[in-house]
């Protein structure tokens, strides 16, 4: 068998003190933090679009890197080394899981017919990967934004033949993810969104991409699809009105056409601060919702933008994160990569870089979130801030056992409010700072 990455061994967990750079400072899979190992906290996943097909281009260039593996790019020859390739590379980082797209995984043909024959063709391959190396699909989705026939949407187009087309690839997604076991489903809605008013109806086309969903749902369950639906959140780019546009939005969504028992969200970092929001926020939003499944794990640059779909480096960013995963208990997705090297790291070496990076930046996260919820000031001050909801009125405001009246004749009693407590909030992110570092 070719070796892609000849050499690169396997990367192993070496500590900070380590100078080699292929070797994870922080990541120690065996590792146990608060009674469950540090690989079982940070199931990390592939993304077959950015690892084994990004390859630089950009607006103003073309490929920096060579993604060719070998092979002509566009061939199921090179379909089949992106396969080889992407497992060596996942085993030799002790990554899980993959994600994919139905066109990452091989190239699309001007039938449907024939891109759907590729797809059962390269399946089968993967499938005998996966048993050989204990690897597995942490969600499918179907690519419903490159093909020019997507342009004024997939589920949300004015086209009714292209509505078929969408739903031909879910269909077939949702094969191939169910081929594979994968855990989820997701609907990323790239072009389910407007530019303009003028020539848009946003009822109509919401209607419409509910009328997918819920098709997918009666499909997918079908055909024995046991996992979570999921959508991802992003509030803008392409588009730049994207329905989806934060983890609210979605959630609202989902409960209007009744979709919120299928569904979970797929929470993308960079989607979130593209959003306006923290990282946490949305986290906290979906699990609050009861909502959290899976997280697309990079990081964007607050002075750009858009989607950069960084590798995540920011510590304090990733504690926040698996602060928010541990409280609500864990998730039932996986942490994706969904990032991709920057266009100058052009190198294999790059490859591992980003992912190590990557899972050392999670792993300082979880080991830094553990702390703060062992050290418990911060739980502790949290309890108190509410605790007058303890107090006789509190508990009948809590139980919903009174009315505006009797409320208002307690507040006319105290004839003035006693301002309700500091919030403490630099006292609060003293300590975080302390147990950090
Ligand atoms: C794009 C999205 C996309 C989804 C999968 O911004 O992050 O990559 O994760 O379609
Ligand atoms: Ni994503
Ligand atoms: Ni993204």
């Amino acid at each position: 068998m070719k070796e892609y990455f000849e050499n690169i061994k396997k990367v192993e967990y070496e500590g900070r003190e380590s100078k080699n750079p292929f070797s994870f400072k922080f990541y120690n899979p065996e590792q146990i933090i608060l009674g469950k190992k540090m690989k079982e906290h940070l199931p990390f996943a592939m993304a077959w679009w950015h690892n084994l097909g990004a390859a630089g281009t950009d607006m103003f260039g073309r490929d920096t890197a060579d993604k060719s593996f070998g092979e002509k790019i566009g061939t199921m020859e090179h379909a089949k080394a992106k396969v080889d390739a992407g497992f060596e590379f996942m085993q030799k980082l002790g990554i899980e899981y993959f994600c994919f797209h139905d066109v990452d995984l091989v190239p699309e043909a001007d039938d449907i017919n024939e891109t759907n024959r590729r797809l059962d063709e390269i399946s089968d391959y993967i499938l005998e990967k996966m048993k050989l190396t204990g690897i597995k699909c942490l969600w499918g989705t179907a690519n419903m934004f490159s093909n020019p026939r997507y342009m004024n949407g997939a589920g949300s187009t004015n086209s009714a033949d292209v509505f078929c087309f969408a739903a031909a690839q879910v269909k077939k997604a949702l094969d191939i993810t169910v081929k594979l076991g994968g855990k989820g489903y997701v609907f990323w809605g790239g072009r389910e969104g407007y530019e303009t008013l003028l020539n848009t109806d946003i009822g109509f086309e919401q209607n419409n991409i509910a009328r997918l969903m819920k098709m997918a749902v009666e499909y997918g369950r079908k055909i024995g699809f046991k996992g979570d639906f999921y959508i991802e959140p992003k509030p803008k780019e392409p588009m730049k009105h994207q329905y989806d546009f934060d983890a609210s939005t979605a959630i609202g969504f989902l409960r209007q056409y009744g979709l919120d028992k299928d569904f979970k969200m797929n929470i993308e970092a960079n989607h979130a601060t593209l959003a306006g929001h923290t990282f946490e926020h949305e986290l906290r939003i979906s699990a609050v919702n009861g909502m959290l499944g899976s997280i697309d794990a990079n990081q964007g640059d607050y002075l750009l933008g858009w989607d950069t779909d960084q590798f995540p480096s920011d510590v304090y960013s990733a504690t926040m994160c698996m602060y928010e995963v541990i409280k609500a208990g864990g998730l039932t997705g996986g942490f994706n990569f969904d990032a991709k090297n920057r266009r100058a790291s052009n190198t294999y070496e790059d490859m591992f870089h980003g992912f190590i990076l990557g899972m050392d930046t999670f792993a300082l996260g979880l080991i830094n979130a553990a702390k703060i919820i062992e050290d418990g000031r911060i739980d502790e001050f949290v309890g108190k801030k509410y605790s007058s909801f303890n107090s006789e009125i509190g508990k009948k405001i809590l139980s919903g056992n009174t009315t505006l009246e009797e409320l208002s004749d307690h507040a006319c009693a105290l004839k003035s409010a006693e301002l309700p407590g500091s919030g403490g909030q630099e006292y609060l992110e003293g300590i975080i700072n302390s147990l950090f570092f």
